[in-house]
C-alpha cells in the first residue's frame, strides 16, 4: 500500500489535505510577491537589501527620522494601490468560501491583499499598512490633523504624530489576535506555512506550535525558510502556482 510519505511532496500534502478538519495558514510577504509587492528579506529584491528594519520599522527609528520613515510608508501604500491579488490569494480565499468551518487564515503581511482576494477573519498579526494611530497616548486633543506633504500629519495642540498602523520590531502583537492564532494552531490538524522566513517572532513560533501540539506542517516557499526543519513536506515554488495546485483539486473528507 502507497502511504501519503512516499508520494512526491505535492500529493502528499494533497493527501494531508483532504482528511484535514482544522487548516491553519501562516502566510508572509512571499505570497504577495507575485502580485508586485516586494518581500523583507529575499536578496537584492527585498526590503531589507535597501533599508536597515532598526531605521524603518521600529519606534525608535521613527521618532528619529519621521518624515523619512513615513515617506517609506506612503511610498508603499502608493504601491498597493497599483497592485491586485494573485492567484495564491484567490485560491485561499476560494477555499475558505467552499469549506469556512476548515481553514483559518493568520498573515504577518500589512498588504490587505487577502482580504481584497475575498478571505474573512483574516488574523492580522503585524497590523495594517493603510491604517494609522496615534504615536504616544492621545489626549483629548488629538483630533486635529495638521498634515504636511512628506511628513507624518500631527496634532496641531500637542505635536502627537500619526504613525502607521502597523507592528514594528519590539512591539506586542496585538493581543487578542494572537492568542486567536495560537488557538487556531492549537486545534488545527494541517498547517500550512505560505512565503515566509520564518524568521519573526512570535509568528513564526505558531508553526512550532502546531507541530508540537500534532500538526502535520506543510512548508510553500522558493526558497530555504528557517521553518523547513520543521515542516513534514515542503512544497518548492512560488506560492501563485502551488496554493492553486494544492486547493483547488481538493475535495476535502465529506462530513468531517
Ligand atoms: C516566496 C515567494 C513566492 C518569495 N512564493 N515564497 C524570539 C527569538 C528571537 C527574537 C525574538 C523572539 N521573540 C521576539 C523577538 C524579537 C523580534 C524578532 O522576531 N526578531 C527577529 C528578526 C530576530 N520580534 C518582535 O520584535 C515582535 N514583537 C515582539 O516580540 O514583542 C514582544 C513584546 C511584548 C510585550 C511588550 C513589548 C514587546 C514584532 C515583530 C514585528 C515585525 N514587523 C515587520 C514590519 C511590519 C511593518 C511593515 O510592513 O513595515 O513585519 S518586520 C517584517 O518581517 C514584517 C513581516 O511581517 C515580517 C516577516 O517577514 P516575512 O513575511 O517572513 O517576509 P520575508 O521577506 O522575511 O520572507 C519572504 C519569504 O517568502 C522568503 O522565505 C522567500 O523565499 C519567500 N518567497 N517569493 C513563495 N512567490
Amino acid at each position: 500500500m502507497v502511504e501519503p510519505t512516499d508520494l512526491a511532496p505535492l500529493d502528499t500534502a494533497r493527501a494531508w489535505l483532504e482528511v484535514a478538519r482544522h487548516i491553519a495558514v501562516l502566510t508572509g510577504a512571499g505570497v504577495s510577491a507575485e502580485s508586485g509587492v516586494p518581500t523583507f528579506r529575499d536578496a537584492q529584491t527585498g526590503y531589507w537589501a535597501q533599508f536597515d528594519p532598526h531605521e524603518m520599522a521600529s519606534e525608535r527609528g521613527f521618532r528619529a527620522q519621521p518624515a523619512r520613515v513615513w515617506g517609506w510608508y506612503e511610498h508603499r501604500r502608493e504601491l498597493l494601490r497599483g497592485v491586485q491579488p494573485n492567484a495564491g490569494h484567490r485560491a485561499l480565499a476560494d477555499f475558505q468560501q467552499r469549506y469556512p468551518e476548515r481553514l483559518t487564515l493568520i498573515t504577518q503581511n500589512v498588504d490587505g491583499l487577502h482580504q481584497r482576494a475575498g478571505s474573512q477573519n483574516v488574523l492580522c498579526l503585524h497590523g495594517d499598512l493603510l491604517t494609522n494611530r496615534w504615536l504616544d497616548t492621545p489626549r483629548d486633543c488629538c483630533h486635529m490633523k495638521h498634515a504636511a506633504t512628506g511628513s507624518p500629519p500631527y496634532c496641531d495642540r500637542c505635536g502627537n504624530l500619526l504613525r502607521p498602523g502597523v507592528v514594528w520590531f519590539g512591539e506586542p502583537l496585538p493581543l487578542a489576535t494572537l492568542d486567536a492564532a495560537q488557538r487556531v494552531v492549537q486545534a488545527c490538524d494541517l498547517m500550512l506555512v505560505v512565503g515566509t522566513a520564518g524568521a519573526v517572532y512570535p509568528a513564526a513560533g505558531l508553526a512550532h506550535q502546531a507541530r508540537d501540539a500534532g500538526a502535520r506542517v506543510v512548508v510553500i516557499n522558493t526558497g530555504s525558510s528557517e521553518l523547513d526543519d520543521i515542516a513534514n513536506t515542503v512544497l518548492r515554488g512560488p506560492s501563485a502556482r502551488l496554493l492553486p495546485a494544492l486547493l483547488e483539486a481538493s475535495d476535502p473528507a465529506q462530513g468531517a
